[in-house]
């Protein structure tokens, strides 16, 4: 038997958000295990790995991977399949693209690269991907598109500070109470998990406000349950009982918000003296102060909360009036009425929330309603009444994506070969590349490139990629394994697993730079992007954009500006990395502040939690509005009464693990719904039944488990499972059409408008595509029905 020898690799589970880096053993040519890597300086302990990554070691080796080119053999989705050489694969591509291309230009081919889930998503796979199309200029609608857009709207509106979504959960140190709010890091977000648990034996105290009873649920000492899409209110309830009973903090409130600014009765704008200053009203001096816009100084010696005032001839309220009279809608009625949490309970709520210090409220990505982005904007409210956000150990995260020093490379290079303001690619908001797909206009979609993400599982619904693969002349996946989306392509080209290939990992979360190497040869006929890219670009005549290796590449990323690396002692070359494996930056030993001392990009330099220009949308203060399609108290359903929620599952990271017996067998060995006994009995359904969870889009076939951690009025199936390990259908058919113009509403477009003239000249780099909108998130926001299956009432769909 060999020694053993080890090199790092990206979790294939990368796509949680985690980023974790796996030391990987190698024996004889073959990977033995996955560990956890050996980080060095204030981050020693940090490298832990969950059960996927432990799991991992054995996902190369699988027989179900996409190993060799394959040309579609039968009808499109048939599953007939000859093997082809990768020269005749890329041949035949190419040449079709050149005919596109001819024929109605670029925007009729799209690639789509949704870069989150493709190890290391900041790397040389994300940044090539860009170069390529900026080489191309095919439409890219994901990089208009979010998938996580609450967290982000409600940050853009009220900070104008995005990195206000993301804290590092290792400032939970000291933390009194955590809300966990509508997500489930105990089983999705492992390092979040850790310092949960290390509160909690600490004596924190834990709620968990959810839907489903899921882990963090259980781990919690106080679950309480709302109904899906309706957390806006119970906020907003809170926010109430905290400014009815004096119990905000007035102090943090004069300094990081625009609590005192004067607003007009007239036109709702806040109210400016003629130098173009804010005024506060001085109770004292009985008369009003200006203040300097960008954080000017408040010299009001007692400023006003409410009331009402007279400023040369104009009446005006401080927005803190504005906030009150807003949340006095939200009593305990109300909120009971809306969300099911009993008014003992909201009272209860809320008095632990004012009197706990300091209190993180843990909200993440789990809120994927339309509304998505007024509930998170009244976390941000409640965190901003406390004095929670920005306060040692206390605060309000809604995205748990834990970064924290983001490591910066030269990506601008790599991306935009022409410098950025050639660049080429077309960024079409997902909305626009919906109605493309839909009417052909501009120019019909005639070719459709994947190279990373699993659109036709991920981003629903299945009907829109069934007619849109329909009109294409071209489908092409590349992946390493074969996916839902793989099943539609013409041809499927098998990417190399993170350990076949060459990278550089944005490990941001500990602050090192990581070098992932092969860890064995690609299995089959495998092949990096660097191959596909650097092929693709000879054949269609821009092969001198694409003349490095992928070692050669990764020499030009580190070669970066940003100074925790640029400033490295010595240096952090390529030669040194390669020596090193992984190199710690230049990064603080404590973990970012990422409120940054509570500057904010609003003209005020304030938190702005009352926003003048979304009055035309009645938006201006988060509210409460309906979801999208979930049935509420207030606009039931008869005909599709339940909620259709398909969220994460914990073997699975999206649709990977999939393919593991092993993980599938700790997931249920194969797919079911879960209903509440009551619903079941309801519909005369029994534990085990066959049923049809159906609504106007679609359908899937399901054996039914009663289970009382599903709340009456929700149909729970897993997110993960392939459409093939399903009877029939799959969850992917019932869901709306994401960023399709039924799903987005003014307040997106809106959105969209301001995100895009304030990203002009300069498009997102790579791996910033989150932050640019043109989708609200809907995949819960679906409405459905059960019936027992037969077989003759089956709902038609594709
Ligand atoms: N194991 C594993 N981990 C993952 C992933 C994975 O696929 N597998 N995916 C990763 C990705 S990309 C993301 S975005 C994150 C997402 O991670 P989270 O944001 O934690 O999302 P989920 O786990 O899907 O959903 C969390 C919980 O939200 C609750 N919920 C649903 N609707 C409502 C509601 O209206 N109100 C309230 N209060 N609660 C509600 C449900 O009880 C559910 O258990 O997870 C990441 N981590
Ligand atoms: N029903 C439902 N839908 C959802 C969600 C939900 O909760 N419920 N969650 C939404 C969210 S938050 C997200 S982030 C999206 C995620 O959507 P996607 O990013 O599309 O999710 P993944 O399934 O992780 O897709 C990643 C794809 O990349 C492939 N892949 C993995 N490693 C490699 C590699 O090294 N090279 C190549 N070429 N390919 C690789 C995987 O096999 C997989 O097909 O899904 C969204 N869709
Ligand atoms: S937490 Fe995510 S990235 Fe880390 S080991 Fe687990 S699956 Fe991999
Ligand atoms: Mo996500």
């Amino acid at each position: 038997m060999g020694e053993e020898s080890f090199v790092y690799t990206a979790c294939p589970g990368w796509g949680d958000h985690e980023h974790c880096a796996l030391k990987t053993i190698v024996r004889d040519g073959k990977i033995v295990r996955t560990e956890k890597i050996e980080y060095t300086g204030p981050e020693k302990e940090y490298g832990y790995i969950c059960q996927k990554g432990v799991m991992s070691c054995r996902q190369p080796y699988n027989e179900d991977r996409l190993l060799y080119p394959m040309k579609r053999a039968g009808k499109r989705g048939e599953g007939k399949w000859e093997r082809i050489t990768w020269e005749q694969a890329l041949d035949e591509i190419a040449e079709k693209l050149i005919a596109i291309k001819d024929e109605y230009g670029s925007a009729a081919v799209t690639h789509w690269h949704l870069p989150a889930a493709v190890p290391p998503h900041l790397g040389i796979t994300g940044m090539l991907a860009t170069r390529w199309n900026n080489c191309f200029g095919a439409v890219d609608p994901v990089a208009g598109v979010g998938y996580d857009n609450g967290p982000s709207y409600a940050t853009w509106f009220q900070f104008a500070n995005p990195m206000m979504q993301l804290v590092d959960p290792a400032r939970f140190h000291n933390t009194e109470l955590l809300i966990i709010w509508g997500c489930n890091p105990i089983e999705n977000q492992q390092r979040v998990a850790n310092a949960i648990v290390e509160a909690q034996s600490r004596g924190a105290y834990i709620v968990d406000i959810g839907l489903i009873f899921d882990g963090s649920a259980g781990k919690a000492d106080w679950f309480v349950p709302c109904k899906p899409g309706t957390d806006a209110a119970l906020a907003l309830g809170m926010a109430r009982y905290l400014i009815e009973n004096e119990l905000y903090d007035a102090a943090y409130m004069t300094e990081h918000t625009i609590a005192n600014y004067l607003t007009s009765v007239f036109d709702g704008e806040l109210v400016k003296d003629g130098q173009g200053n804010y005024l506060v009203w001085d109770l004292e001096a009985t008369g009003p102060v200006s203040v300097a816009p960008a954080r000017g100084e408040i010299a009001a010696a007692r400023p006003a909360f409410t009331g009402s005032y007279e400023v040369d001839g104009v009446s005006c309220t401080p927005a803190f009036e504005l906030l009150k009279r807003h949340a006095a809608r939200y009593t305990p009625e109300y909120v009971e009425h809306i969300c099911g949490v009993p008014p003992t309970d909201l009272l209860k709520l809320s008095h632990m929330y004012a009197t706990t210090k300091p209190s993180f409220i843990v909200g993440a990505l789990g809120l994927r309603y339309q509304n998505a982005g007024e509930t998170y904007s009244s976390f941000y409210i409640l965190g901003a009444l406390t004095g929670n956000i920005g306060a040692e150990s206390g605060g309000v995260t809604t995205a748990l994506m834990p970064t924290c020093i983001p490591i910066m490379f030269n990506d601008k290079e790599i991306c935009y070969p022409d410098g950025q303001e050639n660049a080429k690619h077309l960024m079409v908001k997902q909305e626009e590349f919906v109605r493309q797909c839909r009417t052909g206009e501009p120019v019909p979609m005639k070719a459709f490139i994947k190279t990373s993400g699993n659109p036709v599982h991920n981003a629903p619904t299945r009907s829109f990629w069934l007619e849109t693969f329909e009109k294409a002349d071209l489908v092409v996946d590349f992946d390493i394994w074969y996916t839902d989306t793989g099943e539609l392509a013409d041809y499927l080209l098998p990417d190399c697993m993170p350990f076949e290939r060459y990278d550089i990992l944005n490990s941001a979360d500990y602050n090192h730079v990581v070098l992932q190497e092969p860890a064995i040869e690609p299995q089959g006929e495998a092949r990096d992007c660097t191959y596909l890219y650097t092929e693709l670009a000879k054949r269609l005549g821009f092969g001198e954009y694409f003349d490095k290796t992928t070692e050669e590449w990764l020499a030009v990323m580190l070669d970066t500006d940003y100074p925790l690396v640029k400033f490295l002692d010595p240096p952090l070359t390529y030669e040194r990395l390669k020596k090193e494996k992984c190199v710690r930056t230049l990064a603080p030993a404590e973990p970012l502040d990422n409120t940054n001392g509570m500057q904010f990009g609003t003209p005020t330099g304030r938190m702005e939690f009352y926003i003048p220009r979304l009055r035309p949308y009645g938006r201006e203060i988060a509210t409460y509005v309906e979801p999208l399609e979930v049935p509420t108290t207030d606009t039931p359903n008869e005909k599709y009464p339940y909620q259709f929620f398909s969220g994460r599952q914990r073997f699975f990271m999206q649709s990977m693990f999939t393919d593991d017996p092993v993980m599938c067998e700790l997931s249920g060995g194969k797919p079911c719904a879960r209903m509440n006994p009551i619903d079941a009995k309801r519909e005369g359904l029994r534990d085990n039944d066959k049923i049809e969870v159906y609504n106007q889009r679609g359908h899937v076939i399901v054996p039914l488990r009663l289970d009382e951690a599903m709340p009456p009025g929700t149909v729970h199936v897993w997110f993960g499972w392939r459409r093939r390990q399903f009877e029939k259908g799959t969850y992917a058919e019932l869901i709306p059409t994401v960023g399709a113009p039924e799903t987005i509403n003014d307040i997106a477009q809106y959105w969209w408008d301001e995100q895009t003239q304030f990203m002009k000249p300069e498009p997102q780099p790579a791996g910033g595509a989150t932050m640019a909108v043109g989708a609200w998130d809907t995949l819960w926001d679906t409405a459905c029905a059960v019936r027992k299956y037969e077989e003759q009432k089956e709902v038609t769909n594709g």
